[in-house]
């Protein structure tokens, strides 16, 4: 007979592996769970793909917590609240234009919505390389976030995948590693990365949807990160420009693999 702690680590120990296991080949994967990761793995997933979701920090959410300078309320456009209802969180008008949200309903809701469409999270993982093969995206390289901070001498291991989302926001980091280690071409004006401008909050939240794109086979961008690699604008704490990001990548995903 096992003592409670054999059979309380056991559980843990196999139902992890296994849920690993299941991720070592996916259709998509998302780096960054941010909002508009989550909302792409969310739409990912309840159209039936494989998704695993990794995040660097232990908490997923990535911008949506804090609001405006800590101040956990955020803005946004009416015709992106719609997205937010069906994660059944609450908006509130504030005027003809713009509703507010409390940051934290939403932080969680998406989260928790993204999980239960069926998109796994692997949290304080973070992706420190990518795999590219025959010129086209394939594959995750990834560690454990204290193993990464502290330096550790300690191998990676890879996820591989069909599609690859770019959801690290502000720096771009996998597109970085395809333009700067792989020194691969991708569809922008330079066929680098440009570089985010300063703040624009009307231009930032049309260009991030606009910006939206597949650069390189099997490699995407969204929210953030995809307006960082198009030289668009940022736009600070209103988030409609985000969710629609998600949404679009995930459209563009579902068209390329249908084809595959
Ligand atoms: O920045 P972030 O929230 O991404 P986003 O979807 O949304 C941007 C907004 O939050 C905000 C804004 C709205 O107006 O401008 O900034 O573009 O989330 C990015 C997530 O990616 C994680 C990071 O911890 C954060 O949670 N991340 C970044 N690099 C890595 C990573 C990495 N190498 N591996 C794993 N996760």
């Amino acid at each position: 007979m096992k003592v409670m702690e054999e059979t309380i680590s056991g559980a843990i120990v196999r139902r992890f592996f296994n849920k690993l296991e299941r991720h070592l080949s996916v259709d998509v994967a998302i780096v960054g769970a941010g909002p508009s990761g989550l909302v792409a793995a969310h739409d990912l997933a309840l159209a039936g793909y494989n998704v695993a979701v990794f995040e660097s920090k232990l908490a997923p959410g990535g911008g949506t917590w804090g609001g405006g300078m800590l101040m956990n309320e955020v803005v946004v456009q009416n015709d992106a609240a719609a997205i937010l209802h069906e994660f059944n969180i609450t908006t509130v008008p504030f005027d003809n234009q713009y509703q507010t949200v409390d940051a934290i309903e939403m932080a969680s809701g998406l989260i928790f919505g993204a999980r239960k469409a069926g998109a796994v999270i692997f949290n304080a993982v973070t992706v420190e390389d990518i795999a590219i093969h025959d010129g086209r995206v394939c594959g995750v390289v990834i560690n454990w976030n204290p193993v990464a901070r502290l330096g550790m001498h300690v191998d990676p291991i890879v996820i591989m995948c069909r599609a690859l989302v770019d959801g690290t926001g502000h720096p771009s980091e996998i597109v970085q590693k395809a333009v700067n280690k792989a020194g691969v071409t991708i569809d922008s004006p330079t066929g680098g990365i440009l570089g985010e401008k300063p703040m624009w909050m009307e231009d930032g939240e049309r260009t991030t949807v606009e910006n939206t794109k597949r650069l390189y086979p099997g490699l995407y961008a969204s929210g953030m990160a995809a307006n960082n690699v198009q030289g668009g604008f940022r736009m600070g704490p209103i988030f409609g420009g985000m969710f629609k990001s998600g949404r679009k990548i995930a459209q563009l995903i579902s068209a390329d693999l249908s084809h595959d």
